[in-house]
């Protein structure tokens, strides 16, 4: 109760995102009422590194994986939309660094898709330097999500992916994505192989099942890519006396 009254009265003079409350000491809950990313919107497309919204005061999270994974049609269903982000049945779709808003200079980032054999040679190394630039340097990337068809994990670009990415000390959520094409059984057995693998290969990084199809998984992708939005993002004070 009496955090209730502390949270309402900070609220006047720090907004407080969709779906997110304050609890105390800077430590934010997401609130299961509200879902954190159904606000998002079309933001921007960018082919270079200058065409970036401006990384100082801004923060974001970005989807990787293989063309065709999913990456798109998960954005989609987080921000419970069918149309934000471009899904196509045809591997290598999406084509440009999307940015999607959450308000506030919080982004999600939708990234092309690597491993599609039919690219151009010079796109597939304009890309290349495009996006290592991007994952390694960008300073206002809190984290990766990194997509995964359930039924084609770890590839060895998933793995050149995670070699690359996590020496920036930042976190990994795979999302092990298109769990509707798998028994239950047999995506639990994915689950905890590639929770193993990941935690052999590269430490303390998280995995998930995710169906878009089925919209499963959602709530806790939010549980963990929320947290590392909005407690870099506002910084909080402590509001308990
Ligand atoms: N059954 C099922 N199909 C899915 C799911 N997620 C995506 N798909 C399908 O997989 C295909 C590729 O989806 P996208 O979201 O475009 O994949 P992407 O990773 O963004 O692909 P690129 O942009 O080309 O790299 C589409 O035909 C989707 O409908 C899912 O959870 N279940
Ligand atoms: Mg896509």
């Amino acid at each position: 109760m009496l955090l209730n009254i502390w949270i309402q009265k900070l609220a006047r003079f720090y907004p407080i995102p969709d779906g997110l409350a304050w609890y105390h000491a800077g430590v934010i809950a997401i609130r299961s009422d509200m879902p954190l990313f159904q606000n998002a919107t079309y933001y921007i497309s960018a082919h270079q590194l200058n065409e970036l919204p401006p990384a100082d005061d801004c923060v974001e999270v970005a989807f990787a994986g293989r063309s065709n994974a999913g990456k798109s049609s998960v954005i989609n269903t987080l921000a419970n939309h069918t149309r934000l982000a471009f899904v196509s049945k045809q591997p290598g779709r999406t084509q440009q660094i999307n940015f999607f808003s959450l308000g506030e200079g919080v982004y999600l980032v939708d990234l092309p898709g690597y491993g599609y054999a039919k690219v151009p040679e010079a796109m597939r190394l304009h890309w290349q330097r495009l996006l290592s630039t991007y994952l390694l340097t960008r300073p206002s990337l809190r984290g990766l999500v990194l997509v995964m068809d359930v039924r084609h994990p770890l590839t060895p670009l998933d793995r050149q992916m995670l070699d690359w990415f996590c020496p920036t000390g930042k976190p990994v959520h795979v999302l092990l994505t298109k769990s509707d094409k798998l028994s239950k059984s047999a995506a639990l057995r994915t689950l905890a192989g590639v929770r193993k693998a990941l935690q052999e290969g590269w430490g303390n990084h998280t995995v998930q099942l995710f169906s878009s199809l089925k919209k499963q998984g959602v709530e806790e992708v939010e549980k963990i890519v929320g947290p590392w939005l909005y407690s870099a993002k506002h910084d909080i004070p402590d509001p308990m006396p």
